[in-house]
């Protein structure tokens, strides 16, 4: 498979779910099939936190979640984790500053989509030149789910990084009601954990951002 085009790319972003077992209250397998129903574009399996699971249960997890995004026609990517995301052949990956150099993980998943994180420019260009798909780009709004997320945003980052004409999801702290903010200042999606996976109504939150999102982009 080739490389995924810019556009192929900004489609994807629009509607960005990330979770892992600890940011479910439901089992993760039946949100994510309800967050699909809703209308999500794009999954990253983020096993992350206190009382995270480790690897054959962290594995067995990835699995059951990639296999509902496969029936669903999702791209399933994995945070951070080179190795996993490789065992279960996931169709990408995405890393932070602190983890993997983004370089090397582009030589070893060839293709697959790769994302990375970024908060300045300097970093973005380092991001591109390792071969990095699109930025991920946050937190915009505080966020109490990342304990080490850096300082709060807003969108202006957003604005600074459009130049670059990478693709760009927005993170931290998005949902329904502050999500057309991120895509007028030039992001391509939104990027949630509990907007989505607290919802009492999954299915209902994930339509909801959605019809934000294009919203956004009329
Ligand atoms: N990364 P929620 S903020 C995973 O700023 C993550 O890079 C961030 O969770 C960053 O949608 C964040 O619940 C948490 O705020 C996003």
């Amino acid at each position: 498979m080739a490389r995924v085009s810019p556009d192929q790319m900004r489609s994807l972003l629009k509607v960005y779910f990330i979770e892992g077992s600890t940011n479910c209250i439901e089992d993760p397998v039946k949100v994510l099939e309800d967050a699909i129903r809703g209308g999500i574009t794009i999954f990253q399996y983020r096993e992350k936190g206190e009382g995270s699971l480790v690897d054959k249960e962290k594995l067995a997890l990835g699995r059951r979640l990639q296999q509902a995004c496969k029936e669903n026609g999702i791209p399933f990517l994995v945070n951070d984790d080179l190795e996993l995301a490789l065992e279960l052949d996931a169709d990408g990956v995405h890393i932070g500053q602190e983890d993997e150099d983004a370089a090397r993980v582009r030589e070893k998943i060839g293709d697959k989509i790769l994302g990375v994180s970024v908060h300045n420019l300097e970093e973005a260009e380092k991001a591109i030149q390792s071969g990095a798909d699109y930025f991920g780009v946050g937190p915009i709004f505080p966020t109490a789910t990342k304990k080490d997320a850096g300082a709060v945003q807003g969108t202006a980052m957003i604005e600074e990084l459009k130049g670059f004409g990478i693709p760009i999801v927005g993170i931290g702290g998005i949902n329904a009601h502050n999500a057309e903010m991120v895509m007028e200042a030039g992001a391509d999606g939104v990027s949630v954990i509990t907007a989505i996976s607290h919802a009492k109504d999954v299915r209902t939150a994930a339509t909801q951002l959605s019809e934000k999102v294009k919203g956004g982009q009329a």
